[in-house]
């Protein structure tokens, strides 16, 4: 792809051979050496023990941060010589790290990136950059996907053009007038809304007693009206920061203070209403994973790489609640599609 489609002077790879030659190291570098360790450190620490009420294996946890740290102190040389991994521009080499640096920032072992300057400086860079800022906002959709993972759904994910405006076009306006995505299709059922999609997506597909759902009226009118607390009034203010600090540092425009500041104080409010719900149940509904942690995952996933993280971080319970459900691994596999999606 970066060979067929790199726009002039822009490619992630080079022409000349010599010069790739360096490039394809460092690919084999992030393949052999970086990946090994860093999956590790995210298989105890994210996707799979903590999730399956499994304490990380401490001893393993040691050496995979001492492997991870003495791959990290070669980059720390390299990136004291270039301004990137392979080379002075950004590459493929760099793009492949992505979402393992994105999931071991979530973690306690991101002292090791933080810990070296410059390694530090090009992970915060490269992390910023548009097109994966892009892959993270894709927020609706990645909430219906968070869904079908999360029931183990087969499906096929249809990617649509939303630059060239392929989502105003009418053989998509008659799956959804509005023209946005995601639209939902399972045989004769059309649905779009993301809500209302993994609403219908949970009532259907919940294996027994792990629905993400409630049968019982009353107590699904909770989760429901959660559901709409997300919508009215956690998406709002969270949108506007995720606007403030990262679209629009990304068009190389300047964050409004003023309006993150109203924003910050927004949110803030209703986080201390989470703070208070969320020492009655583990979640945010009731004491079971519902919808409504869902629909949070991806806005909370884009204010962590933010200062708003703060507001995050600075409540013990939505703290918790927030690594918690970021670390399922549902949630991962969304952040790999997208990835290769992007890659
Ligand atoms: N309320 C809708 C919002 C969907 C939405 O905002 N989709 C955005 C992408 S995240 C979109 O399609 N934007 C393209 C456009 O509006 O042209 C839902 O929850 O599904």
């Amino acid at each position: 792809m970066a060979h067929e489609y790199g726009k002039k002077g822009e490619e992630l790879v080079y022409w000349d051979g010599r010069e790739q030659d360096i490039l394809a190291n460092w690919v084999d570098v992030e393949d052999h050496q970086f990946e090994p360790p860093a999956a590790k450190l995210i298989f105890e620490m994210v996707i799979i023990k903590p999730n399956n009420g499994l304490a990380p294996d401490q001893d393993v946890v040691a050496e995979a941060e001492a492997k991870l740290g003495n791959v990290l102190d070669v980059y720390e040389t390299q990136l004291a010589k270039f301004m990137y991994l392979a080379t002075d521009k950004y590459t493929i080499a760099d793009l492949l790290h992505l979402p393992n640096l994105q999931s071991l920032m979530g973690t306690p072992a991101k002292k090791l990136i933080e810990s070296r300057p410059p390694v530090r400086a090009w992970c915060c860079e490269i992390l910023a950059r548009p097109a994966w800022a892009k892959v993270l906002e894709m927020k609706h959709t990645a909430q219906v996907l968070a869904c079908l993972f999360e029931h183990d759904l087969d499906f096929e994910f249809v990617p649509v053009n939303l630059d060239a405006g392929e989502q105003k076009q009418k053989a998509f306006l008659s799956m959804n007038p509005f023209g946005e995505v995601p639209v939902y299709e399972d045989s004769d059922l059309k649905q779009f809304e993301s809500r209302a999609i993994i609403r219908c997506m949970a009532h259907e597909n919940g294996k027994k007693g792990e629905e993400l759902i409630y049968w019982n009226a009353r107590e699904q009118a909770i989760v429901a009206n959660w559901v709409d607390v997300e919508d009215h009034r956690f998406e709002p203010p969270a949108m506007k920061l995720i606007f403030e600090l990262v679209i629009k540092p990304n068009n190389g425009l300047t964050p409004n203070q003023g309006e993150v500041a109203e924003a910050e104080a927004k949110l803030g409010n209703i986080l201390d209403v989470y703070e208070t719900q969320l020492a009655k149940f583990k979640y945010l509904a009731s004491y079971k994973y519902t919808i409504v942690d869902v629909l949070h995952l991806p806005n909370l996933q884009s204010l962590m790489g933010t200062p708003a993280k703060k507001l995050i971080e600075s409540r013990p319970r939505v703290r918790a609640w927030s690594a918690e459900i970021l670390a399922r691994p549902a949630w991962a596999k969304v952040l790999e599609m997208k990835h290769k999606a992007q890659a």
